[in-house]
């Protein structure tokens, strides 16, 4: 009798054990967690549970049968839907949705090769938790009988499931300490809290962040301003103003990691131009030079350069805080004559970047209606970058001068597709395509600077310019670390993942005759204050987090989006303090003293951004505009 009672509730269990075992399937199948133990397993295993148990237990309340089956079918496809969305979001970003990017769907509708790479038919799987459900529906008895459940049944019921939370999270805390707390990294809470959860929890956070935009009232940037002045770092007088009055050129290679630079490839040179540029006695090269970007990709790199202040952890700012005030580096230009733009051939509305632009005072945004692409001249994702570079060097020779211009490289974005023409070397021989198709897409860049370099002095701008060059993010994603481990020729462990988020970065004033390799490790947050300081631009009131490259102040300390970071002595990544010479483990103290401090930098900057904070700041007298009325709150 007992035992009927609770076959009644079949169609239940049956909905939450199809969601659970496919979740967990999926886990293994279509993301690349890295469970380390036993105990890791047990927690991924049974972290889906605690919500399944919730969501689906609310049919418990349903008293027709109509109405509860139903109920479960929809949730049933709507978690499927979810936990594919993520599955092909990893795809292409390696990592899980939070809320704000569902607002860069219309993104999704430019990225054409690469998403439909990252669509296939058989994606149908994914929803089969829904069909054996619904089959389950037609076929088991029991699904079609109504119960009605007992107040004190129903409470025990979830109970049981918040125990299961608990315990979740219990082990959860034992495995990663302070878990929800300090976390950076959102693959580490889906391993722990589950997709489901994770989602709720981003949901909360999001909230949070949006009260902290209309509860901030100036206050709270007193703080911030004591750490940014405390932490300036004063120009070198030797370098403050060599370039004065110079135009402004900053190149954004796209994906170009430094792995790539001054290496050859089964023999083959990658960068030939960029190779010689390193060592021209007009550049200064930092080949120990971070990207700091997060979700936001190119356009987190634009919001360092841009700002001095890191881009968001959970989202991309410029598409979540594109009506913020800003002081950009573009603004402080135009302030003192700089006709300002940025030159890209792609849609404006990529990435948000015709609002953010506005919010950011560049006077002319170039996009993809300013060039002509003739027949030969698109590949992969769009105008290839010769042709770019020509179009843009006569975009150039029209504008008043000095002019401040930033250009975004786009051939060597990922699949790295190339026509049979461009293709200047062979491919690399690795199991992964993408990495073997890397090494032209890179050569064909490095092809692309050495066109910017020929027009630039053919059209008499050369010599009247200041050329800085950086890579934006990683092109070669964790998910071909085998393959990266064989061009390396060794494992690719967390240290060395950490080293290879290191992208170039080139600073070429012709005629300066200083030029040198810098070896200090630099991050693009330092982008700015360097780059204002070569021209002559004072930023002792601005609001920024990073210090110029060549200020003696400037301390090698580079902290990553993620909570990982880099110091002239040590790398701290995923969880484990690495000597930074060696590569092996090293004692935890070496890195504890800026664990916190990491943490500490990131904070500040995220709070500018969610509380908006610039328009309580005047950057010209450095004035916090805070209303008398509401100070100490
Ligand atoms: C798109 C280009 C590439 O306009 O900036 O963006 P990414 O995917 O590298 O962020
Ligand atoms: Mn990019």
């Amino acid at each position: 009798m007992k035992n009927k009672r609770y076959l009644k509730h079949s169609i239940l269990a049956v909905a939450i054990l199809l969601t659970w075992i496919k979740t967990y399937v999926i886990y293994h199948i279509s993301f690349d967690m890295k469970i380390e133990n036993f105990m890791q397993q047990v927690i991924l295993f049974i972290n889906p549970l605690s919500f399944l148990l919730v969501i689906y237990g609310i049919s418990l309340f349903f008293k027709s049968v109509k109405g509860r089956n139903r109920y479960l079918l929809i949730t049933s496809s709507i978690l499927a839907f979810i936990l594919y969305a993520n599955v092909a979001f990893y795809r292409f970003f390696s990592d899980f949705i939070t809320l704000p990017v569902l607002f860069q769907t219309s993104n999704f509708g430019d990225l054409g090769a690469s998403a439909a790479e990252s669509i296939y038919f058989t994606d149908v799987l994914y929803f089969i938790d829904v069909i054996l459900l619904f089959v389950a529906m037609k076929w088991l008895p029991n699904a079609k009988e109504a119960v009605i459940v007992k107040p004190a049944i129903r409470r025990a019921y979830f109970v049981l499931a918040a125990a299961i939370l608990f315990l979740n999270l219990g082990l959860a805390e034992t495995e990663r300490p302070q878990l929800l707390t300090r976390s950076f990294d959102r693959e580490l809470l889906v391993k722990n809290i589950g997709t489901y959860n994770y989602h709720v929890y981003d949901i909360y956070i999001q909230s949070k962040s949006h009260a902290k935009r209309a509860l901030a009232d100036g206050s709270e940037l007193v703080e911030v301003n004591n750490y940014v002045r405390s932490n300036q770092a004063k120009p070198n007088d030797e370098m403050f103003g060599t370039a004065e009055g110079k135009n402004l050129i900053i190149v954004t290679l796209e994906s170009l990691q430094t792995f790539a630079v001054n290496e050859e490839m089964n023999g083959e040179v990658v960068t030939p131009f960029l190779n010689e540029l390193s060592k021209d006695k007009d550049t200064f090269y930092f080949p120990n030079f971070y990207h700091q970007t997060g979700l936001g990709k190119t356009s987190d790199s634009e919001f360092l350069v841009e700002n001095g202040l890191y881009p968001l952890g959970n989202s991309a700012v410029f598409f979540t805080h594109s009506g913020n005030t800003y002081n950009s580096m573009a603004e402080r230009l135009g302030e003192k004559g700089y006709f300002t733009n940025v030159m890209h051939a792609n849609n404006k509305s990529f990435w948000n970047r015709d609002m953010m632009y506005n919010a950011l005072n560049v006077e002319e945004f170039y996009d993809v209606e300013s060039y002509d692409i003739a027949e030969g001249q698109a590949v992969n994702w769009g105008m290839k970058d010769i042709p770019f570079m020509e179009q843009s060097v006569e975009h150039m020779a029209e504008m008043p001068q000095p002019f401040y211009s930033r250009l975004l490289t786009l051939t060597n974005h990922f699949p790295f597709h190339l026509d049979e023409e461009d293709k200047l070397i062979p491919e690399f021989d690795s199991n992964s395509g993408t990495l073997n198709r890397y090494f032209q897409t890179v050569r064909y860049t490095d092809e692309a600077v050495k066109a910017l370099f020929d027009d630039l002095k053919e059209k008499g701008l050369y010599e009247n310019s200041i050329i800085m060059m950086y890579g934006d993010h990683y092109g070669i994603s964790e998910n071909h670390n085998e393959a990266m481990g064989q061009y390396l020729g060794k494992e690719v462990t967390p240290f060395e993942s950490a080293q290879l988020q290191r992208v170039p970065m080139f600073i070429h004033i012709p005629g300066s005759n200083q030029g040198e390799v810098v070896e200090d490790v630099v991050g693009q947050i330092d982008i700015r204050p360097t780059l204002l300081h070569l021209l002559g631009v004072e930023t002792s009131k601005d609001m920024q987090l990073g210090a110029d490259v060549f200020s003696k102040d400037h301390e090698e300390f580079i902290v990553f989006r993620d909570g990982r970071f880099v110091t002239d002595e040590v790398v701290y990544a995923g969880d484990i303090c690495y000597d930074k010479e060696t590569g092996e483990e090293t004692e935890a103290e070496a890195c504890a003293p800026y664990i916190e401090r990491a943490a500490e930098e990131l904070g500040y900057s995220d709070e500018i951004i969610n509380g908006d904070l610039l328009r309580f700041y005047d950057q010209k007298t450095g004035n916090l505009l805070i209303d008398e009325t509401t100070e100490g709150k």
